[in-house]
């Protein structure tokens, strides 16, 4: 710095460099003290000592002087000098994608997806789980559980979450997480064309979201569509299939295979099972968001789909009944090749049936997981344990839900969305008015036409119900055509097809309402969006950065440009607040707590706070923390 301060000083620019020049310019010495690594992550607890952690604002802490994490221990696996054995990964590389699908169609034993890292914490606890805490645990998996099918752990809304919440890049969690584990599929949710945002992208964002994901180490897309539009699944679906990956075509459940009065029967699913057949996935997905398969629905509607498309199904459900293992079960009876599930302590309620629980059923059956000890009871047992001590700390965004609810099958609300909606609810002061919320959700979904409520349609069924409910408004008095209605933004763009269509469009009645004007004819959003600039838009990427861009920053800015330049400004002042321990980042920490930061390999933070004071001039507050031994004192203002 003081070689740029000197060639930069306007008498040495303009080469009137004097003998005492150094002399005569003492503010050359003046350095901008470039802040490191350290004492920017110093910054960032100190702020959250003395300001809180922004997220946690109207949450209470938790106690968690009993959340121990405990590692696993004494079994096979768990020494991680031993290299991870191979898994389906390997076999996905021999087989290529449609071989591999032939061999899960071969496979009697019924393959297992962990969805502990996607699915469970972002419908148990708003998706606040962070990299450190599944980092930790990865190698295990690779060890002790290499047979599984895949883990789902990445996608949905773990995209957006890492950056707006935990300050964390979801690229930098992936590329960590295949480090540590080389050798099973990794699984993510991408919502079509709505990629893992909550609007449709141009086709060639898609595209490019897609080719970077597969590149960075996704091996499994579950694809989807919120209105089971395939068409609006296309670009996705062969995007994918260009990577060489697997592409799981999903098809969204809801409603009662066999309630009559409803589109949702047999012939519904087996036609968009055969279009998303004839698209090319290699794995049909029957992606049960809000739990409602019964049963008897799930074991006919496998059987059927099976039967009329021979492709290899995969079946995932939600808890949210309570009664989830027993249509997991069904589908396993009914020959679904493989099934989703959550380990013990991160299943149940809103997230997805106990897969140590489903092993044991099927102890002794043909389809056991366990006949080859490449997954074994001990070891789902011995990881989920880990599990419930990680789970503690996020206990202040778990919902109040102690059990299930078979209210679900009246309001068929995701498991994902359940927790979001109630906490929507509760900041509007409608907590109380829970009740009314969820039967507004079931006449929001009627008044629509009987849509598929999974993200991004879901959010609009719910921002619709409370909007009802907070303006007291009924289904009837939505429609009055003498009543204005200042329908919510998110509901216009429904009906203007901004989120594609469903299959039969959408009711004359409530389209006209909401749009005041003659509904359009179905188009696929993407035909209208012009393709994106990826050039000008990596400029400006830059620009909001601060800095040059990867091109995953590059897939991050095109799907969240304001959460990622806001995620940039964070990283700039703070640097990576993700390598902090999940209760420090927060909590902060207490008088004579000590945490080890690794902040590289070899290359360890040990600080300790060792106590506060009111700062002198009485604007703020002293830190007093011990870094690798020696003293630093920060002064953090009280934040207005
Ligand atoms: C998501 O899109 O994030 C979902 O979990 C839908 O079920
Ligand atoms: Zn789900």
């Amino acid at each position: 710095q003081f070689v740029e301060n000197v060639i930069n000083h306007p008498d040495f620019v303009s080469g009137q460099v004097i003998t005492r020049f150094i002399d005569s310019t003492p503010e050359l010495f003046k350095f901008k003290k470039r802040r490191d690594r350290a004492t920017k992550l110093l910054g960032y607890v100190g702020q959250v000592i003395v300001n809180g952690q922004p997220d946690m604002k109207g949450r209470a802490k938790p106690d968690l002087s009993h959340a121990h994490i405990v590692m696993p221990r004494g079994l096979p696996g768990c020494d991680l000098t031993v290299p991870p054995p191979t898994g389906t990964r390997q076999l996905l590389e021999d087989l290529g994608a449609e071989g591999f699908a032939q061999w899960m169609l071969d496979e009697p034993r019924v393959l297992l997806t962990d969805t502990t890292m996607r699915d469970a914490h972002q419908s148990l606890f708003a998706t606040r789980m962070r990299t450190i805490d599944m980092t930790r645990i990865a190698p295990y998996y690779a060890r002790m559980l290499p047979g599984l099918f895949s883990l789902e752990c990445w996608g949905g809304a773990t995209f957006d979450v890492a950056m707006r919440f935990l300050k964390e890049d979801p690229w930098q969690r992936l590329a960590q997480l295949r480090a540590a584990v080389p050798n099973v599929l990794f699984q993510m949710l991408l919502r079509g064309s709505n990629a893992v945002g909550y609007t449709n992208y141009s086709d060639n964002v898609v595209r490019y979201f897609v080719q970077q994901a597969a590149k960075e180490g996704i091996d499994v897309f579950r694809v989807f569509d919120s209105l089971n539009w395939v068409r609006n699944m296309r670009v996705a679906i062969d995007a994918v299939r260009e990577t060489g990956k697997l592409c799981e075509g999903a098809v969204c459940y809801t409603g009662d295979l066999f309630d009559g009065t409803r589109k949702y029967n047999r012939q519904y699913y087996v036609r968009i099972a055969k279009e998303l057949q004839a698209a090319g996935v290699h794995i049909l997905g029957i992606k049960d968001m809000a739990g409602v398969a019964r049963p008897r629905a799930i074991k006919e509607l496998v059987r059927i789909l099976k039967e009329e498309t021979g492709l290899p199904i995969h079946f995932h459900t939600h808890d949210t009944s309570g009664a989830a293992a027993a249509s997991v079960l069904a589908a396993i009876e009914a020959g679904a090749d493989a099934v989703d599930g959550a380990l013990d302590s991160m299943s149940g309620l809103t997230s997805q049936a106990n897969l140590g629980s489903i092993v044991t059923a099927l102890e002794g059956t043909p389809q056991d997981p366990c006949q080859d000890l490449s997954i074994d009871r001990d070891s789902l047992q011995a990881i989920s344990h880990y599990w419930e001590g990680v789970r503690k700390i996020y206990a202040p965004f778990e919902s109040e839900i102690r059990s299930g609810t078979s209210d679900v099958y009246k309001h068929e609300m995701p498991g994902g969305q359940y927790t979001n909606l109630r906490e929507q609810a509760r900041s509007m002061g409608l907590d109380q008015r829970w009740p009314e919320v969820s039967q507004a959700y079931a006449d929001v979904n009627r008044l629509f036409g009987d849509i598929v409520k999974v993200t991004p349609t879901s959010k609009v069924v719910g921002d619709m119900a409370l909007f009802m409910v907070a303006n007291d408004l009924t289904p009837k008095a939505v429609l009055d055509p003498n009543r204005e209605i200042a329908f919510p933004d998110s509901v216009i763009s429904l009906f203007k097809g901004e989120l594609g269509f469903p299959a039969d469009g959408f009711p004359r009645e409530i389209s006209e309402k909401v749009l005041k004007a003659e509904p359009p004819e179905p188009y696929r959003p993407g035909d209208t969006l012009p393709d994106v600039d990826l050039a000008a838009a990596r400029k400006d990427a830059e620009k909001a950065a601060g800095r040059l861009v990867s091109d995953t920053d590059l897939a991050s800015y095109l799907m969240y440009p304001k959460v990622f330049k806001d995620y940039a400004e964070h990283q700039r002042q703070y640097g990576d607040v993700s390598v902090l321990p999940s209760p420090t980042f927060f909590y902060g920490m207490a008088e004579r707590d000590e945490i080890s930061v690794d902040l590289d390999p070899g290359k360890t933070l040990i600080i300790r706070m060792q106590g506060t004071a009111p700062s002198e001039d009485g604007e703020g507050t002293k830190i007093f923390f011990e870094l690798n031994g020696q003293a630093r004192v920060l002064k953090i203002e009280k934040a207005g």
